[in-house]
């Protein structure tokens, strides 16, 4: 009786552990620079609604906002090894990483942020999506972001034309790129990780940044600029990458689905950012910060200065180049 009673309750326990195998639930750690309402963050939230709806709660999203586990670096770090299962992170911090995206950090590569949108959207955007997911870098690339253009601000002066530049500390995104695209208008550009740059520049360590609005007012940095030149020297846009090793366990349907609601994000976050892009110059105004419109000409001087980023970056990129040059 008591033999029966322990067999029939190891029986019991089996199946229920198989059961609560495929059932397990799986919260996928998501991390974002941005704090909580910013438009990828956002985004990024849906799709774990999105999934938790779908899959019964077996899978969902935990995001931490605010830098909480680091910058981009340690994200896309933490996603390789499968700390984390999302890492939104922009292209300028992912090139290091898979050199093909570099292509977009190229400044002025593109005609204006609906140009980018085209190119994303398109056929490039997807041949680099897959090149993510094929680098053996452990990440898959799931869906892009849009980040609209970025312009310098600054502390001291106000930055009016490429001349304010010359011998202005700026800081610039971890990419070789930009250092060397800082450092050919002028300035000398100085790398650091998204996490420095607020308090880099209130303690002057530089003296200024380049950013787009969002990022310039939604994460403080107002505070401590207060000249915001549009100029829209880099349109780079983001990527929602996705951890290999989290990836690989899971089924071909889970797979499918986050493929989905990551192309989904794409659409949405694209709204929610036009209208966030609005909000921060609004309250950029409000504070007082002198906006700097940088005339046709003297952005041609911008354009032209750049020449050398392109001599030293641009060869390797050229057939992908004519691709974005021919996109409509
Ligand atoms: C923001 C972007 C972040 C980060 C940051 C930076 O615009 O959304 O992903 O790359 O710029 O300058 O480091």
């Amino acid at each position: 009786m008591k033999h029966t009673l322990v067999a029939a309750g190891i029986l019991a326990a089996a199946f229920a552990s198989s059961g609560a195998l495929a059932q397990q639930k799986l919260v996928l750690k998501a991390s974002d620079v941005h704090p909580g309402g910013y438009p990828t963050v956002v985004a990024v939230e849906d799709i774990g609604k999105k999934l938790e709806k779908a899959t019964n709660g077996r899978l969902s999203v935990a995001m931490y906002p605010s830098m909480q586990l680091g910058g981009e670096k340690e994200a896309i770090e933490q996603a390789q090894v499968g700390a984390i299962a999302f890492a939104r992170v922009s292209v300028g911090a992912l090139g290091p990483v898979v050199d093909d995206l570099n292509v977009f950090n190229l400044p002025y590569v593109f005609r204006n942020t609906e140009h980018m949108q085209h190119v994303i959207d398109g056929p490039i955007g997807q041949d680099l999506l897959d090149k993510v997911t094929n680098s053996g870098k452990g990440l898959v690339g799931l869906a892009w972001m849009d980040a609209g253009a970025r312009n310098f601000y600054s502390t001291k002066k106000p930055i009016k034309t490429m001349a304010d530049l010359k011998g202005m500390k700026v800081r610039v995104m971890g990419n070789p790129m930009f250092v060397d695209m800082a450092n050919a208008m002028g300035g000398n550009g100085i790398a650091m990780g998204y996490d420095q740059v607020f308090t880099a520049l209130q303690t002057g360590v530089v003296d200024g940044a380049e950013n787009n609005p969002p990022s310039f007012v939604f994460d403080n940095h107002y505070q401590a600029a207060k000249f915001y030149t549009v100029d829209e020297h880099l349109i780079v846009p983001e990527m929602v990458v996705f951890s290999k090793k989290i990836w690989d366990t899971l089924s071909k349907d889970e797979q499918a689905l986050l493929a989905k609601f990551g192309k989904e994000a794409q659409q949405e976050e694209r709204k929610l950012w036009d209208v966030y892009e609005k909000q921060a110059m609004d309250k950029a105004k409000a504070a007082g910060i002198e906006i700097i419109q940088v005339a046709a000409a003297d952005k041609k001087a911008f354009q032209d200065a750049v020449k050398p980023v392109w001599d030293k970056y641009g060869p390797k990129y050229t057939d992908t180049v004519k691709r974005i040059q021919e996109t409509k």
